[in-house]
């Protein structure tokens, strides 16, 4: 049984009046909180209206910087994962053709280093995470061509270990976490041959646990929101099926709190909007049939969302 008006009700009562994610404590995770709420509702077709609308528009404004790029929060610094997260939000919310689109792209492109790699903001840490989040907003602004293409992918090239799999950079440990990030930006940076996808698919395959659920790295407990990095994935090299997606759905659906709505990160744990929003973009890959918003794998977005992206108007989404 699927919770869908228990996870609507957990995720709304969440939202203030203003639009801020209350039980997400941290200042600097306001924004990408505010991502996976509205993520989850948009895929449950339950988008906050009116006046609740326009605070969240207002806050993610409040955030935009001078340098281009957008905080977590007002008057924080800004940071890729942040200004990732801020351009996703007004997808969803239908407002991304207000945004400083030039400037947006030229602080995107200002993180690109000499090796391909993008840091996370001026303070220079390098994680295959960023050029995800790079290339991610980069294609939503069809302006992938602004930075250098073929150093990206060479540098996340750099980042595949003997295994097929990815990490955060050169030489470290292969992470579902990052497997995501890799081929994501590898779809939007049409390297996909860097990909070795039976070795690929193989590695996340064994991923899944005796439980159902999946892994984020070998002999680690699974966790619902591998249902979303290792899956979405998965979904891209178009190999769901092989992977048991029952016993996985299974595994999502025992993560739930059947009393008060929201997921968890394994059966019995307590809920909160990260992993109910993952959980639920899983299922969406999965098409269980309670969720009728078609999840993008290398956007994390919706389809319905992408549709009302005038950048990718000559964008084909798929039937
Ligand atoms: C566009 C959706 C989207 C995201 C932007 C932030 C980001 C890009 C991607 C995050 C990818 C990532 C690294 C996910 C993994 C997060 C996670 C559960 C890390 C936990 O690592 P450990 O070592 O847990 O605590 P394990 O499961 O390995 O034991």
């Amino acid at each position: 049984m699927f919770y869908k008006e228990k996870h609507i009700n957990f995720i709304t009562s969440l939202l203030d009046a203003q639009g801020h994610v209350t039980n997400v404590l941290a200042e600097h995770l306001k924004m990408n909180g505010l991502y996976w709420a509205l993520s989850a509702l948009d895929l449950l077709d339950a988008l906050p209206q009116d006046e609740q609308r326009d605070f969240i528009r207002e806050f993610v404004f409040s955030c935009f910087n001078d340098d281009g790029g957008f905080g977590g929060a007002k008057n924080h610094d800004s940071h890729i994962l942040t200004t990732c997260s801020a351009v996703q939000i007004s997808a969803i919310l239908g407002f991304i053709h207000e945004l400083d689109k030039d400037k947006i792209v030229e602080f995107i492109a200002s993180l690109q280093k000499e090796d391909g790699s993008f840091t996370g903001d001026r303070y220079g840490e390098v994680d295959t995470r960023f050029s995800l989040c790079a290339t991610l907003v980069l294609s939503l602004f069809d302006s992938i061509t602004k930075i250098n293409v073929d150093k990206a992918a060479s540098f996340i090239k750099e980042c595949r270990n003997w295994d097929g799999a990815f990490g955060q950079v050169p030489g470290s440990e292969s992470h579902g976490g990052q497997i995501f990030c890799c081929v994501g930006s590898l779809i939007h940076l049409n390297r996909m041959d860097v990909i070795e996808k039976d070795k690929l698919i193989w590695w996340l395959c064994e991923r899944q646990t005796e439980s159902g659920g999946l892994c984020g790295r070998p002999e680690k407990d699974p966790d619902v929101c591998y249902s979303w990095w290792n899956l979405s994935a998965i979904a891209a090299l178009n190999a769901t099926e092989a992977i048991s997606t029952e016993a996985l759905i299974r595994f999502i659906l025992k993560s739930q709190d059947d009393e008060k709505g929201g997921i968890a990160d394994s059966p019995d744990n307590v809920a909160d909007v990260y992993h109910t929003n993952f959980g639920i973009a899983g299922l969406s890959l999965m098409h269980f049939p309670d969720i009728h918003q078609q999840i993008n794998p290398e956007f994390a977005l919706t389809e319905r969302a992408l549709r009302t992206v005038p950048y990718l108007s000559h964008r084909k989404s798929p039937t």
